[in-house]
């Protein structure tokens, strides 16, 4: 069976004219500007009175509380640089394409945050024996298969530990812009972007796996519609390259000198630190190892560079990232409903000149 694309749709345009990617250049970047940094918002921007607002904890906890910007200021603070990844990256590369924000490569991204420790947080509420998830609510609402929501995700108990998980109040030193999420989101290092919940206003203890859409309908890694699938929880291993020379502004495919071209990019994963990263010039037939650069924090991408001698003539140009557990990357997309977890090797049509 041939399948071939229809086009993209209405519905998606509307979505990509909302939310965008990163520029690919900026990767040459080690803390991506904020305005740099990609976004996606399901539903609204929502309105945020900063005097009435404050984060709520409760559910099955022994001490419920209510933090305002000032409380949680006054927390213990912690500042990384934490890579961000939409977990749909890469979806418009499949065929047929599932209909959602149609991201090529771009959807990443890392900023500086701050913020105080969830774990902090969830000390002083004190969770109960019971407790197996804890349930983060976003102020935005909208509809979703049908079903009037706000924006919610768990995590399960164990992963709620993690210290460096973060209550975040300012991205590259600045309050939080509307649309990252101001006054408070979540910051958890390592899991694709969808974990991070904007605009936070309440976290609840729950004692029963929480089945909302955000966790059940979507992020899940489904054949078919049957298929209940596995949930998409941390970044699988990527490199992105910054496209070398200069752009054709309709098709972008690149127009580069002849001669040594220092190619760099940013490679990442959550799964552990990246180990390799090798660039081919030819479209994936030879692989070169790469200078990889210590990452600044566990939790942020690596710099790499590789010197080019380019002959004239077409090139394609890829590189591809291995991550400490042995994950790497495929040439081609692997097709899931969704469209998630789409880490195919990026590949920049050159022509040297
Ligand atoms: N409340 C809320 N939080 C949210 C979202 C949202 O729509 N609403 N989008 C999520 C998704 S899918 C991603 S990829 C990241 C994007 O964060 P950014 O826009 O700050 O880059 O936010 C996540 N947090
Ligand atoms: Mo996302």
């Amino acid at each position: 069976m041939t399948i071939t694309d229809s086009g993209i749709t209405m519905e998606e345009l509307r979505l990509a004219a909302r939310n965008h990617g990163m520029p690919l250049e900026a990767l040459r970047y080690d803390i991506t500007p904020a305005g740099l940094h990609y976004l996606l918002i399901h539903y609204d921007i929502p309105a945020v009175d900063p005097d009435t607002w404050a984060l709520e904890v409760d559910g099955a906890v022994r001490r419920p509380i209510r933090l305002d910007l000032d409380d949680l200021t006054a927390l213990t603070p912690v500042t990384a640089p934490v890579t961000f990844e939409c977990a749909g990256n890469g979806r418009a590369l499949l065929l047929p394409r599932p209909v959602s924000q149609p991201w090529l490569h771009e959807a990443v991204g890392t900023a500086e945050w701050t913020g105080a420790r969830l774990a902090d947080v969830l000390a002083m509420a004190e969770l109960d024996d019971d407790v197996v998830e804890v349930v983060f609510t976003g102020l935005d609402r909208g509809i979703d298969g049908g079903i009037e929501q706000a924006y919610q995700r768990s995590l399960r108990r164990e992963d709620a530990r993690d210290p460096d998980i973060m209550l975040a109040y300012a991205m590259n030193r600045q309050p939080l812009l509307p649309q990252h999420g101001y006054p408070l989101r979540l910051v958890v290092p390592g899991w694709y972007g969808m974990t991070n919940v904007k605009w936070l206003t309440r976290i609840t203890a729950v004692t029963e796996p929480f089945d909302a859409n955000q966790q059940v309908g979507s992020y899940r890694m489904r054949s078919d519609e049957t298929d209940p699938g596995k949930p998409v929880e941390r970044m699988l291993p990527r490199s992105l390259m910054v496209p070398p020379g200069i752009p054709d502004f309709l098709t972008r495919d690149r127009l580069v000198d002849a001669g040594p071209v220092d190619l760099t990019g940013r490679a990442w994963s959550g799964h552990g630190g990246i180990t390799s990263v090798e660039v081919s010039t030819d479209g994936g037939g030879i692989w070169e190892e790469a200078r990889l650069e210590p990452a600044p924090s566990p939790s942020s991408w690596h710099r790499w560079t590789h010197r080019w001698d380019a002959e004239p003539g077409p090139a394609v140009l890829c590189s591809r990232a291995t991550d400490d557990t042995g994950r790497s990357q495929e040439m081609e997309p692997l097709w899931n409903l969704g469209g998630y977890q789409v880490n195919a090797v990026q590949q920049i049509r050159v022509q040297v000149g």
